[in-house]
């Protein structure tokens, strides 16, 4: 079935209101193709500026991470509904930094992405394996315990993009092969298949995601479950523009 190839821009903690709107006036400048649909994710505080600079209509506008609650004493954190308020249509939920550094729990993360879909929001949900648990051989054991804590709490996945990001292909400069990336999505789209259904499992989208740059992301051309990248750090750069053509 053919699903729509997406890029998903993860702008972490990088960034300035300077380079943001860059980035953007960089995106607004670029001859982009008009059936590869695109999603950059600013720093929150520069989210407003991004919805309003764009002007690029297959690019869209989301958060990088928000909390479980409408609203109320919850310092520091962002509701999916501020974020609509914004202009954003998107957020990321579950990745690794945010499992990793800021702990997260598989249930934490699941709760959050059903509150955001529940709000109207769309969700990249990022899952993904850490080297020891590579080296153990339970890649998949890990994508699906991640992705089950969200499929016991939401059946419909219409609007869930996953993020397939080993941890240790992210930001080292060392990623997945094409071969080992397709290998993995296709035993995720297997469990998906399992959890929600043939049905959606062969739309939902899953994304590779894990140091792709300008010169790799033509690579994965061929890979039938790779469906598009999420891309760190090369999407504060001009090759983004390069990744979003990878399937020209
Ligand atoms: C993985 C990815 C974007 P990078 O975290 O989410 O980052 O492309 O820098 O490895």
């Amino acid at each position: 079935m053919a699903r729509t190839f997406f890029v998903g821009g993860n702008f972490k903690m990088n960034g300035s209101l300077e380079s943001v709107k860059q980035i953007i006036d960089n995106l607004n400048k670029a001859d982009l193709p008009s059936n590869v649909e695109v999603v950059i994710a600013p720093p929150a505080p520069y989210l407003g500026l991004a919805v309003a600079t764009n002007k690029q209509k297959t690019v869209s506008v989301g958060a990088q991470n928000v909390f479980d609650k409408a609203s109320g004493a919850y310092t520091g954190e962002i509701s999916p509904d501020q974020v609509k308020d914004l202009g954003g249509k998107w957020t990321l939920t579950g990745h690794s930094e945010r499992r990793t550094i800021i702990k997260e729990s598989d249930e934490f993360i699941a709760s959050k992405t059903k509150f955001a879909l529940d709000q109207g929001l769309s969700v990249i949900l990022c899952i993904g394996e850490t080297l020891e648990e590579r080296k153990a051989n339970v890649t998949l054991d890990v994508c699906a315990r991640q992705l089950d804590a969200v499929s016991k709490i939401v059946s419909d996945w219409t609007n869930i993009v996953v993020a397939y990001e080993p941890v240790w292909a992210i930001g080292t400069g060392l990623a997945a092969t094409p071969e080992d990336a397709q290998e993995t999505h296709k035993g995720i789209r297997a469990h998906l298949a399992k959890s929600i259904g043939q049905d959606q499992a062969e739309k939902v989208r899953i994304l590779y995601g894990g140091s792709v740059n300008g010169k790799n992301a033509p690579e994965f051309k061929d890979k039938a479950d790779v469906d598009g990248f999420l891309v760190g750090g090369a999407s504060l750069k001009p090759e983004f523009i390069d990744i979003i053509k990878s399937r020209l």
